[in-house]
């Protein structure tokens, strides 16, 4: 019924009666007052006036689940697509789901999260302007050998982001996605292994779509689409397309595990070929960022030639935030 007043508010550019609704719809007047009030609570923007009625003034930028299904057919990531309007931390929710067994490929999104994480405890700042979901996976792999997936999903980010914006989004080693020297966008990945087989694996995803500004504490790191573009972008659209970009992106990376994704990583990765520092069991290592290991890896070569693989961790690059 919400949808049916919705269509009907949209049609005509003028106020229609509560009168006229309730009549072509088939219910009460206080009737079409609920749903008016409902819509009002998902963010519709609907002025009422005394002798006109109803006219619909903003549409929310909310995710939509008929809308992200709509599309070719996806086999490793969204063969399930679930959105919730709020909740703690979509990585939280999917981690709950998989305890209940529930297959691989289930995407969760949310419009906002309450408690968006970032790794080492860190916070996610997640207002309604940005996307924000989390990919369950299920490979039938020994642990060490995933060690990459987080590459590969920000290889599909940029990849996505490219296609539908046109912006040079490249991978910041090894979680972040950015534009220039600004990142829009942080991955999280969590997984649940035994010693010789993993249970599950939990890709979260945040993007900043839509902000206009961000909170102080990392407004000098932090930008979004809209603020490199200028453009509003519908979070739907974008989000089907990193879905898609993922789904054929996962579905080669679980399979064949080869250097040959090493090297789309490598074309993408913005850290590669910059001096970069990071601390490893108190050392400080510093040098040039040479290469990415078919499993992940960062090499650093230092000034007398002695190179580094770094697997996780903090890495400063020069130039960037
Ligand atoms: C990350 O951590 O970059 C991983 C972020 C993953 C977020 C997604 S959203 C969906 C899913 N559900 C979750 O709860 N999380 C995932 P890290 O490398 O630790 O970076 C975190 C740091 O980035 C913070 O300490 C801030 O400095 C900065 N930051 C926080 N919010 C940001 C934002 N929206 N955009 C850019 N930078 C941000």
């Amino acid at each position: 019924m919400k949808q049916k007043i919705l269509e009907m508010l949209r049609s005509g550019d003028d106020y229609i009666s509560g009168e006229q609704l309730s009549r072509e719809l088939g219910v009460t007047r206080s009737a079409v007052w609920k749903y008016i009030r409902s819509l009002r609570e998902e963010g519709y923007v609907i002025d009422s006036a005394t002798n006109k009625g109803y006219h619909l003034e903003k549409c929310p930028d909310l995710l939509d689940a008929d809308k992200l299904r709509k599309g070719r057919e996806l086999y490793v990531a969204g063969n399930e697509i679930e959105v919730l309007r709020s909740i703690d931390s979509t990585n939280n929710e999917l981690k709950r789901r998989a305890a209940q067994g529930v297959p691989g490929g289930l995407v969760v999104a949310a419009d906002v999260q309450t408690a968006g994480k970032g790794r080492f405890g860190r916070a996610w700042s997640s207002s309604e302007d940005g996307i924000y979901f989390s990919l369950l996976l299920r490979p039938e792999l020994p642990p060490g050998d995933i060690a990459s997936v987080t590459l590969a999903a920000g290889y599909a980010v940029c990849l996505a982001i490219r296609r539908f914006t046109g912006l040079d989004a490249r991978i910041k080693w090894p979680n972040d996605v950015i534009v220039g020297n600004k990142k829009i966008c942080g991955i999280l990945t969590e997984m649940s292994a035994q010693s010789d087989r993993i249970d599950y694996i939990i890709v979260g995803i945040g993007i900043n779509a839509n902000q206009q500004s961000f909170p102080e504490e990392i407004s000098s790191k932090a930008s979004s689409l809209y603020i490199l573009s200028g453009k509003h972008y519908d979070k739907n659209d974008l989000l089907r397309a990193v879905i898609e970009e993922l789904d054929s992106v996962m579905s080669s990376f679980l399979v064949s595990l080869s250097s040959d994704d090493a090297d789309g990583f490598r074309e993408l990765c913005a850290t590669l070929g910059r001096r970069v520092s990071t601390q490893r069991g108190g050392e400080l290592i510093e040098g040039e960022a040479s290469d990415i290991t078919a499993s992940g890896e960062l090499i650093v070569r230092c000034d007398d030639g002695h190179e580094y693989r770094i697997n996780s961790g903090e890495v400063t690059v020069q130039g960037i935030y």
